[in-house]
C-alpha cells in the first residue's frame, strides 16, 4: 500500500554516482581474490594499493512477489595485469529472476554465462546500452574505458544474489585488452 512507503523518489547524483537514501556495498581489489586469471599481476597490484573497484547503491523499498529491487553501479576504470576491472558476479538465488541493466555512462561490456551449457555472450554495456540478462545466467560487468561506467540494474525484489556458485569455478571466459582492444579468451587457454 502507499501509505507503506515513506520515499519513492531517491535521487541519482551523477557526480557520486551514488543513490540517495540507498544501501551501499564497496568492493575493493582485496575482496575480488580469485576473480582476475593472472594471480601474480593480482598480489602485485594489490601490493602497492588496495583499490576501490566498484560500489552499487541498492534501494530495496519492498519484498514481496511483484516487488522490484534496483541499484545503480558505478565499476571505475583499470586493469589487473591485462584484464579489465570487473565485478564478482553472481547467479541469482532464485534462478528464474532476470534482470535489466541500464548504462548511463562510459563503456563496459557484460559477460553472461548460461549455468546449464556454460554458453558464453558478451553483451556491450554503457551510456545509450541496455542489456536484458534471462535468468539462469551468471553476469558479471568489465569496465573497458577510461572513465567510470555507470548502470542501474532492477531486478525483482526476490532474485537474491548467488556468489558462492561462480566463485568456486570462476566464468569459463576472460576479457583481457590486446593491442588496445578487448579480446574474450576461454580461462583455460591462458
Ligand atoms: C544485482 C545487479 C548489480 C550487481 C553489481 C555488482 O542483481 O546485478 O547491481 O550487484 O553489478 O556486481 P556483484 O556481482 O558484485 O553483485
Ligand atoms: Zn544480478
Amino acid at each position: 500500500m502507499l501509505k507503506d512507503f515513506s520515499i519513492l523518489t531517491h535521487a541519482y547524483d551523477a557526480t557520486s554516482a551514488q543513490l540517495d537514501d540507498a544501501t551501499a556495498t564497496e568492493r575493493r581489489l582485496s575482496q575480488l581474490r580469485g576473480c582476475f586469471s593472472d594471480s601474480e599481476a593480482y598480489d602485485e597490484a594489490l601490493a602497492r594499493e588496495d583499490s576501490l573497484l566498484y560500489r552499487v547503491t541498492a534501494v530495496e523499498p519492498a519484498h514481496g512477489n511483484g516487488d522490484l529491487h534496483y541499484g545503480l553501479g558505478v565499476l571505475y576504470p583499470g586493469k589487473v595485469g591485462s584484464e579489465y576491472y570487473l565485478t564478482k558476479g553472481h547467479l541469482h538465488r532464485t534462478r528464474e529472476a532476470a534482470e535489466v541493466y541500464i548504462g548511463l555512462t562510459g563503456e563496459g561490456m557484460m559477460l553472461l554465462e548460461d549455468e546449464a551449457t556454460g554458453e558464453s555472450r558478451l553483451e556491450p554495456i554503457g551510456e545509450g546500452k541496455v542489456v536484458y540478462v534471462p535468468g539462469h545466467t551468471a553476469h558479471r560487468t568489465m569496465n573497458t574505458g577510461s572513465t567510470p561506467l555507470t548502470y542501474f540494474g532492477v531486478y525483482p525484489a526476490n532474485a537474491g544474489h548467488d556468489y558462492g556458485a561462480i566463485a568456486d569455478r570462476n566464468f569459463l571466459k576472460v576479457l583481457i585488452e590486446e593491442n588496445g582492444i578487448p579480446v574474450l579468451k576461454d580461462r583455460i587457454s591462458l
